[in-house]
């Protein structure tokens, strides 16, 4: 089974990447042929420094590999050192609805943050569908925000095998039962997000613990005393019993039982404890990794060499049923 998904090396990585990402990769890659892309290309359709996307393209894959995904074994790499997956998103554009791509709730949302929007957010989806169909994929891990863009890689994937013939595969999303949606801690009715959240609200997994603890104990609750999950009713109590789950794998009812009538002092400390030891090992691997900068460049190009490989022959194939002559 091949298994894709894509993250983008923009903002300092938070829990909600770690629940709905990262975590996810580390436990798919163990069902068949994983590759993870670190997405250069989508990061610079919003304002971006340049500087900055060099590093942190090794920060990100320094923290993949810390997350437990293991380049052995699935196929880490840069999405800007495959050149089919830019050919493919412009390719593809033949095939992608207009219409569609504006009814994008994440496009609709950025650009209404900003005065410049660039044409690449809009495209966005395009070449996030190249991503996956280049690769035959049949499984795509992503969290809840994705689920759209996903649809829209089925649609395109569809219309070209009735448009040209049977081509692509046409690929399953992938969402993690439990902390598919890691909310904002100040606003517990936002996802938790780099571009769009709180900073306070944000835990990220570069903070060191007293920050971390800091961050969970000020959550924005409800004045109740009753630790239960109720995402209409008590969204932020809701958000941290699912972080906690995440963190130790414990089912609702279990963490409901334990803190009944406890409150939420003793609960919200104890989040805090099990979300350091999730965070703690994967800071400090990261550290390590992260100070060997040749050894990350090797390892990226050779992951880039076998993505190389592994799109080339569906490339070939889309140019040669779409009707272009071959040098
Ligand atoms: P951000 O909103 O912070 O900019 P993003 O979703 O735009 O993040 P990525 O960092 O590429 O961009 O996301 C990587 C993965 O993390 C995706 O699969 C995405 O669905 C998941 N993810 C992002 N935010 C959350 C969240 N709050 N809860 C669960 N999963 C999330
Ligand atoms: N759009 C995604 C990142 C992304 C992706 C992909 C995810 C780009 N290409 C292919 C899965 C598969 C995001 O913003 N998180």
């Amino acid at each position: 089974m091949r298994i894709f998904s894509g993250i983008q090396p923009t903002g300092a990585k938070h829990l909600g990447n770690y629940s709905g990402g990262f975590r996810q990769y580390a436990a798919t890659q163990a069902e068949g042929d994983a590759f993870f892309c670190i997405v250069d290309l989508h990061s610079i359709t919003v304002d971006y420094d340049p500087e900055a996307l060099r590093s942190s393209t090794y920060d990100l894959f320094a923290l993949l590999l810390a997350a437990g995904i293991d380049p052995e074994r699935s196929t880490v790499f840069a999405q800007s050192h495959v050149t089919a997956h830019s050919e493919a998103a412009w390719l593809l554009s033949a095939v992608t609805s207009y219409g569609q791509l504006g009814r994008m709730t994440q496009f609709k949302d950025k650009s209404e943050q900003r005065e410049f929007v660039s044409a690449g957010l809009f495209t966005y989806p395009i070449l996030m569908a190249g991503d996956i169909l280049l690769y035959q994929t049949d499984l795509v891990p992503i969290g809840d925000d994705q689920r759209q863009h996903l649809e829209l890689a089925r649609d395109v994937a569809e219309r070209f095998n009735q448009r040209f013939g049977e081509t692509f595969r046409v690929p399953e999303g992938r969402f993690p039962e439990i902390g598919a949606r890691i909310m904002d801690l100040q606003e517990p009715e936002r996802k938790m997000s780099t571009t769009g959240g709180t900073p306070q609200g944000t835990v990220l997994i570069a903070d060191p613990p007293q920050t971390v603890r800091k961050k969970i104990k000020s959550a924005v609750t409800d004045s109740g005393r009753d630790v239960r999950h109720d995402r209409q009713e008590k969204p932020g109590v809701s958000n941290l019993i699912e972080i906690m789950s995440v963190a130790t794998g414990e089912s609702f009812a279990d963490i409901e039982a334990r803190y009944d009538g406890a409150g939420y002092g003793p609960f919200k400390s104890d989040v805090a404890d099990a979300v350091v030891a999730l965070l703690d090992p994967i800071r400090e691997r990261y550290r390590e990794l992260r100070a060997d900068e040749q050894a990350l460049r090797r390892l990226l190009a050779s992951g880039a060499e076998k993505a190389r490989e592994a799109a080339a022959p569906t490339l070939e194939t889309v140019y040669e049923r779409m009707g272009f002559t071959r040098p």
